[in-house]
């Protein structure tokens, strides 16, 4: 039996991971950090797999990670957990880079102490590409130039696990990955921010929708099937870096008009920079404003990925479009939100599931 150990587990691509690896009989193994409020809804529906194994632990902790890889002494480690959020890295710029960046060497470092005979897959990101892009759509080869604490913080971790490779021939892998959503993606990016409001706008219960910077363009997939690019790196023979991107890229603006769109509103644009707003066509109601504190110091402008290599080499295609993802995402946010009947619920197992997490038990 394949044992894995996921760091991140209570995210959204844990969750998916852990489904995806008990799905192909894995072990899995993984921490979760402390918090004073449950923060485990996204995997409860797992939690009493018997295969399934958490335990108390965080990426700041060297001697808990030491202790746990120790024992455990896993197949495979996935490291997903990070203080993932580019706008709040400016806030804590010390504690992004303490987990998204030294967080990758406290693992590597016990790899190679203890001799473990594992594969390791690290979580980059599309934002370590920046702003000064040489190429576009953006490769494995493309500059990076990154514009945030996290961007750079993800940079560290990146060349780390490639010297970890080259010096100690580890089989260390990084994906560089666009952005990837769900329904279960956190309510502070900005796609679920948007499908939220949407849902709660519809339902009565919100006036308007605030953003920041409009016309910043992203490569946006569906998280589950960028966890099985994950998985598939550790399958090769040999230890590599992969793009993971749709190939299409759209601005926020275009995901805001595409959710409302979604719900019957035709969103109509008047003013410029922070005055302008976004006016439902036939009501005239103002439903997107812009707050000056959504926006970033620096800002990436545009991610388009390549996602070639992982295709020849992994044979990973994504199938999700652009609309997909929204009817799914807003399909949820609307069922949560007032469990809207009008609504076409052709997605209904996605949200079930989703569900499920919400209803689990939480046990200590
Ligand atoms: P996410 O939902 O924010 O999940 C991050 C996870 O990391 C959470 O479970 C969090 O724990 C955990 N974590 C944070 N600090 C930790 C610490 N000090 N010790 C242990 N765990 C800690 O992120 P995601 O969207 O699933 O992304 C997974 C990984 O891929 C992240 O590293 C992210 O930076 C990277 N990435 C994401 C995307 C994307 O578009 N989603 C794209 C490229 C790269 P709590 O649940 O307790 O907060
Ligand atoms: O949804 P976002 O916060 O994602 P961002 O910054 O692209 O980062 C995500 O993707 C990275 C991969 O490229 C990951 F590594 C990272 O962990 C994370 O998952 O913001 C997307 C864009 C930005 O240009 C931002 O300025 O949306 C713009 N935006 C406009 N208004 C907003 C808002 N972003 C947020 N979060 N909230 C807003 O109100």
């Amino acid at each position: 039996m394949k044992k894995a150990f996921i760091t991140g587990v209570c995210g959204q691509d844990g969750s998916y991971l852990t489904e995806l690896l008990l799905e192909k009989n894995y072990e899995v193994h993984a921490i979760i950090r402390r918090s004073s409020i449950f923060n485990t809804h996204r995997i409860d529906h797992l939690r009493r797999n018997e295969n399934f194994f958490q335990y108390y632990g965080d990426l700041t902790d060297s001697s808990n990670l030491n202790r746990l890889l120790k024992t455990i002494k896993p197949t495979e480690i996935y490291n997903l957990a990070a203080q993932s959020h580019v706008g709040v890295s400016f806030d804590v710029p010390e504690y992004t880079a303490d987990v998204a960046g030294l967080g990758t060497l406290r693992l590597l470092e016990v790899i190679r102490d203890s001799n473990l005979d594992c594969k390791f897959y690290q979580a980059g990101s599309s934002e370590m590409f920046g702003g000064k892009i040489d190429t576009i759509p953006q490769n494995e080869n493309t500059k990076f130039t990154p514009r945030s604490p996290y961007g750079v913080a993800k940079l560290y971790s990146h060349w780390i696990t490639v010297n970890y490779r080259e010096a100690y021939n580890l089989f260390a892998c990084n994906g560089i990955l666009f952005n990837h959503e769900s329904p279960r993606r956190g309510e502070n990016f900005v796609t679920r921010k948007i499908t939220r409001a949407v849902a709660a706008i519809i339902s009565g219960k919100q006036e308007f929708l605030e953003l920041g910077n409009l016309d910043a363009k992203r490569d946006w997939g569906h998280a589950k099937e960028y966890v099985k690019a994950q998985w598939m790196m550790l399958q090769q023979e040999q230890p590599d870096d992969y793009v993971i991107a749709t190939g299409k890229c759209y601005s926020i603006r275009e995901f805001a008009i595409k959710a409302f769109e979604y719900v019957g509103i035709e969103i109509v644009w008047k003013g410029n920079g922070l005055n302008e707003v976004g006016i439902d066509k036939k009501t005239n109601k103002t439903l997107i404003k812009i707050n000056k504190n959504f926006y970033r110091p620096t800002e990436v402008d545009l991610l388009l990925g390549d996602a070639t290599k992982a295709k020849e080499k992994l044979g990973w295609k994504p199938r999700y479009t652009i609309d997909d993802l929204i009817a799914e995402m807003m399909e949820y946010d609307l069922y949560i939100e007032n469990n809207i009947k009008s609504v076409n619920l052709n997605n209904f197992g996605a949200i079930q599931e989703n569900i499920n997490c919400k209803q689990a038990i939480h046990v200590s």
